[in-house]
């Protein structure tokens, strides 16, 4: 050790730093860092040394070191004496204390001597390499002790600390009392955004300014927005970045920052919420590249903006389509050709997304299988939410549209969404489309109760219940069933209508509609309406697809036949999402509560919109586990009984198409 401190004083000595002859006086902050400094404790394995210290020298001199029974405070201190004097120095030196690189320290010791002496402080960076900074000369003071002190900030890069306190020629030097400390006691770091305001409302392009503050160095200031880093780090205050809000859409983002010290310590900013609003900003859609017209420029084998996905045990083969679109030339195509578990999807770029907001999602496809479409929404807190849309049937041949709307959670800050194949099978997806929705509704709510099938029960429970409130409903039957054990017959239906409930259609056999060839699907629409008339004398308008299973095959089917089609989509018929070929629904089950159907009426209520309630069986004997298409008639009447005390309308299907149609 003692050689090697001679080598690196040598270095020193040539390239020390001339610092001020006046040293200010340290201020006492802080701990002191030197243990023993006093030197009051004895080394338990040397009675020569004090705990913790070390005598040092290098060169050619004669050097003494002693241990004195006296000192400036207590009984000890410790003494070097050079007797004769060629080159070199002697010190007295403490072990080496951790520190932290940037921040500010003070060092005093009290010292007596017949000479001048000096004091260096040594820096270590923690792997061996030494630097040295020389705080000048401390005049002899041979008869009363003298403090010596200093401040100063530790290198960047400094870990450790000693400081040699020294002399360089024939003489003495005393020293006791050593004290380190850090100037400024260590905080944590913090940053806050100052502009703009909580709650503000911003537009155009304006600045993001954050305060941060530590007692060490800090290294950058990263801004967000919706939770994903915003722009460079910002390395030197005044911490502020640009923010052109046109890039957004209107509504509420959230900004925040993260500070990084230069010892690699980080903290956030609370959040701080603002409202875009760009006068000249069009929501619209926020899917990039939504027809996946542009190929990627670093890939021409896939859209722009778009990604593959696929999870389980699978094999799965992407295609981007360059030759078939729903619109213009291109579309996205993914198909399995073995499967175990798991999905598979193109999907977008995620993009950000307003909590608490409704949007409509809509997209268009060709598919040989079933498949399924979900939101994955990412969450301020970094989670992601798996939202379920709905699930679409096959079509080979012509593009179907898929269309929901729905209300992203609180805390959502991204969104992308999945229409996953999870069968052998192909699936082909184009034109979508994902935007902020607002229902618009009609002059007043609507309520039609619709029962499916033609359950024999429906007529005997029933309809004593709906005939108790002055309800009519509209009753989709299954024309080949007729007069079949627990179906109604003829003369039943019949009956209905006289009563003044609409019969519809549900098919000649319930079949998959989306399963039969063109023929089978013709006979299905076509045979059922014609017996139905026949039995009512009166046309057969309105349709519902078994299972709700359909697709744009399908749909261009029905239209030859009938006025509207009612799906089990569920939702709310507006102004601003009618389609009278798919009317959508809320499905009554055996399990369904009376305050889940007070809901939805006051939902209809509050929004002015159409609600479509859809029944099967009416049978209090029935098991509702193993009968789930079944309500009790205590249930149907308590739902009834409530839906008469709101006094909302209650129309038949065709009457409601025909009150809300002139309304669009
Ligand atoms: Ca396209």
């Amino acid at each position: 050790m003692k050689k090697f401190l001679a080598f690196i004083y040598f270095a020193l000595i040539a390239a020390a730093n001339l610092l001020p002859l006046t040293i200010p006086k340290a201020a006492a902050a802080g701990t002191n860092l030197i243990n023993n400094a006093s030197m009051e404790t004895v080394d338990p394995a040397n009675s020569n040394l004090p705990q913790g210290w070390s005598q040092g020298n290098w060169g050619t001199n004669t050097t003494a070191f002693s241990y004195p029974a006296t000192g400036h405070t207590g009984s000890r201190s410790a003494k070097v004496q050079i007797s004769s004097y060629t080159s070199g120095d002697a010190k007295w030196y403490f072990s080496p204390v951790a520190i932290t690189g940037g921040v500010q320290y003070s060092f005093s010791d009290y010292y007596e001597s017949n000479v001048t002496s000096d004091i260096v402080a040594q820096f270590d960076d923690g792997t061996g390499k030494y630097s040295y900074v020389d705080y000048g000369p401390q005049a002899a003071s041979s008869s009363a002790w003298s403090q010596a002190s200093f401040n100063f900030t530790a290198p960047a890069t400094a870990k450790y600390i000693t400081v040699f306190h020294l002399i360089n020629s024939v003489g003495w030097l005393q020293t006791d009392d050593y004290s380190l400390t850090s100037q400024t006691v260590t905080t944590t770091p913090t940053v806050s955004i100052t502009s703009p305001g909580s709650n503000s409302t911003v537009s155009g392009t304006v600045n993001i300014t954050a305060n941060a503050s530590y007692s060490g160095a800090i290294s950058n200031v990263q801004f967000m927005v919706d939770g994903v880093n915003f722009g460079s780090a910002v390395t030197a205050a005044p911490y502020q970045i640009a923010w052109d809000t046109t890039k957004l859409i209107n509504g509420l983002h959230q900004i925040s920052a993260v500070v990084t010290t230069g010892d690699n310590q980080t903290a956030s900013a609370t959040p701080v919420s603002v409202t875009v609003s760009n006068a000249s900003a069009t929501p619209g859609n926020i899917i990039p590249n939504p027809s996946v017209e542009t190929p990627d420029p670093a890939n021409a084998k896939q859209p722009q903006g778009w990604s593959k996905g696929t999870w389980g045990a699978n094999s799965t083969t992407f295609s981007y389509i360059t030759t078939d679109g729903h619109t213009g030339t291109h579309s996205n195509k993914v198909q399995m050709s073995s499967f175990s578990s798991g999905a598979s999807y193109w999907y977008f770029t995620p993009q950000p997304i307003l909590p608490n907001q409704q949007y409509d999602f809509k997209d268009y496809y060709k598919a040989s299988v079933v498949t399924e479409v979900d939101a994955g929404i990412n969450m301020s807190d970094g989670t992601t939410q798996y939202v379920y849309l709905g699930a679409t049937y096959p079509d080979k041949s012509n593009w179907t549209k898929f269309e929901t709307q729905f209300t992203t959670p609180a805390n959502a800050v991204s969104i992308s969404i999945y229409h996953s194949i999870y069968s052998v099978g192909w699936l082909q997806t184009d034109d979508f489309s994902l935007s902020t929705y607002s229902t618009v509704g009609f002059q007043r709510p609507v309520i039609s109760l619709t029962f499916d099938d033609g359950w024999e029960s429906y007529y005997k429970n029933g309809v004593p219940i709906l005939n108790k409130y002055g309800f009519t409903s509209t009753d989709y039957i299954i024309s080949g069933y007729l007069g079949d054990a627990d179906y109604m017959t003829k003369a039943q239906v019949k009956q209905l209508y006289t009563m003044g409930h609409e019969i519809g259609s549900h098919t000649v056999d319930h079949p998959d509609l989306t399963s039969l060839s063109a023929t089978k699907l013709n006979t299905e629409l076509k045979n059922s309406q014609s017996t139905l008339q026949t039995v009512i004398g009166a046309p057969v308008t309105d349709f519902a697809s078994p299972y709700g299973a359909y697709n744009q095959t399908v749909l261009n089917n029905i239209k030859q036949y009938y006025s509207s089609h009612r799906s089990v989509d569920t939702g709310f018929n507006a102004k601003s999402n009618f389609d009278v070929y798919d009317i959508k629904v809320q499905n009554m089950v055996s399990t369904t509560t009376l305050a889940q159907v007070q809901s939805w009426v006051q939902q209809a209520q509050a929004s002015n919109t159409w609600l479509v309630l859809v029944y099967h069986q009416v049978d209090s004997s029935l098991n509702k586990t193993s009968e789930p298409y079944n309500t009790y008639q205590s249930d149907l009447d308590a739902q009834l009984a409530y839906i008469k005390s709101t006094g909302i309308a209650v129309e038949t299907v065709k009457q409601a198409i025909a009150e809300l149609t002139p309304q669009l």
